[in-house]
């Protein structure tokens, strides 16, 4: 027999091409060089350094599985390696790269005209161009499709339109240049998608506020857009695209970049687990890896990020065969989110009272995970649209 590795217990490495696994590698030597060292100062801090991704961007990081325009064009599943690789570290991490490569690059690339690829895409993915995506509002989180964001035609600047609203919990708001901002087209009442550039827009249209004193994902920044008549140019309109179609296209890879994420952040716990329960002692000498009932939490740990890391790999290669359906996506989102999360609260307990200091990264996992459950659709949405899938009734409203 093979010998068994708990770090990959149904040896996932095997499914990875020798480029995959290259991929991997320089990630995960960066994300444990670079940015292990400085996450606890910036979580206690509430500070993300805009520099991250710009470092992100010289190893080909950024925007990785868009072929052209300076990214690296690699698959899926190199692009989950690399979101697992950050969040290994932290979800606030791997979120802001997610938004800058997934929902705004990933948009940008789907959607965007030619022109646009060209204006935006290079910069972003050298980092030096900082993505937002703007889809939640205050009063519409789960049900987006009834914002009331709108774009008019600009009052006095031909060719442009004006926009109006608000959008809450946006990931990068208060450090992007680029902000792309779903609205209503006032003319036809159908979703859009806006590019909204700061640097262009007249003092007083466009704030974007961060949220402070958050109690997860600390170590990335996270704020509102508020437009008040932004003036936004014809051209930064995405030409074709209408309807939710435009924003959830965007989503099926950041949520597919999650899957893979949160299954790092997961055996980040696994390992620190593993070792604190070898080297703590309780009872007569014994470490309480002697123990069977911490056993069993790091062996249902162990299976569920193997398990969740096998589905995850399996979508990935559909989706670049170009047989993947969104519900699948829903499925590994919701799977890996709820399972990452209810397994860590579990090894949280190894820890005992230490738990409760930000020294042994356990709390922080945590927390970061309760919000990657919530985002990009919260889990209960996400058994909405699978329901919706088995039985053909949908049960939103
Ligand atoms: P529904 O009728 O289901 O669909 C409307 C139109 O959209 C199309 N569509 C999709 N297209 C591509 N991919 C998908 N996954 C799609 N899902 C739906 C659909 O075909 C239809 O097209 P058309 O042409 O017929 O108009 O719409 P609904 O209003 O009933 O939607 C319900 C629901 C619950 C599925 C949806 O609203 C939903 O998923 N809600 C969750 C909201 C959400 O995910 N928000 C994410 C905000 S961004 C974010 O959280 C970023 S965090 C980033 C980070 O920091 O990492
Ligand atoms: P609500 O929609 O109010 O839902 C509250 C609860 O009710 C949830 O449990 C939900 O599942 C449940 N619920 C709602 N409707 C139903 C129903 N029909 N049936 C059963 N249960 C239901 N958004 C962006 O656009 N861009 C970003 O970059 C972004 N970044 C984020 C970063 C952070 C740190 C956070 C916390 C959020 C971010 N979001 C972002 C917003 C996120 O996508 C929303 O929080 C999420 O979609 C849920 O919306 P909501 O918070 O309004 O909750």
């Amino acid at each position: 027999y093979a010998t068994f590795n708990w770090e990959d217990p149904l040896n996932a490495n095997n499914l990875f091409t020798e480029e995959e696994q290259a991929i991997a590698e320089t990630a995960e030597r960066y994300c444990q060089e670079r940015l292990q060292p400085r996450v606890l100062q910036a979580y206690r801090d509430e500070h993300y350094d805009p520099k991250i991704l710009e470092e992100m961007g010289e190893l080909g990081l950024l925007g990785s599985s868009i072929k052209g325009y300076g990214c690296a064009g690699v698959s899926s599943v190199a692009g989950g390696l690399i979101t697992r690789a950050v969040e290994r570290v932290d979800s606030g991490y791997r979120s802001g790269m997610s938004v800058q490569s997934s929902l705004v690059m990933g948009g940008i690339h789907e959607f965007g005209t030619e022109e646009q690829k060209e204006r935006f895409l290079p910069e972003m993915a050298r980092g030096k161009l900082i993505g937002a995506f703007g889809l939640t509002e205050p009063n519409h989180g789960s049900d987006p499709g009834s914002m009331e964001s709108v774009a008019k035609p600009h009052p006095t600047k031909k060719g442009y339109f004006s926009l109006s609203g608000a959008k809450t919990w946006i990931t990068n708001s208060p450090i992007a240049d680029v902000l792309l901002v779903w609205a209503k087209l006032q003319e036809t009442g159908k979703i859009r998608g806006f590019l909204i550039e700061r640097k262009d827009c007249p003092p007083g249209t466009l704030e974007t506020p961060a949220i402070k004193d958050k109690n997860g994902l600390r170590a990335s920044i996270t704020g509102m857009i508020q437009m008040d008549g932004v003036p936004v140019p014809e051209a930064n309109m995405f030409p074709d695209v209408e309807g939710l179609k435009g924003p959830f296209s965007c989503l099926n890879s950041a949520r597919y970049g999650i899957s893979l994420g949160v299954m790092g952040a997961l055996e980040d716990a696994i390992a620190r687990a593993r070792t604190y329960s070898l080297e703590r002692k309780q009872f007569k000498g014994n470490p309480l890896a002697r123990y069977q009932l911490i056993q069993k939490k790091l062996a249902d740990a162990a299976t569920d990020a193997a398990y969740g890391t096998l589905a995850a790999v399996q979508v990935g290669r559909l989706k670049d065969e170009g047989k993947m359906t969104p519900e699948m996506i829903s499925m590994v989102k919701r799977q890996n989110c709820d399972s990452a999360l209810r397994n860590v609260r579990v090894l949280q307990e190894i820890f005992g009272g230490n738990a409760v200091s930000d020294e042994y990264h356990i709390g922080r996992h945590v927390a970061n995970l309760f919000v990657t459950q919530t985002y990009e659709g919260q889990s209960d949405i996400h058994s909405l649209i699978l329901g919706r899938a088995i039985t053909g009734i949908q049960a939103f409203v």
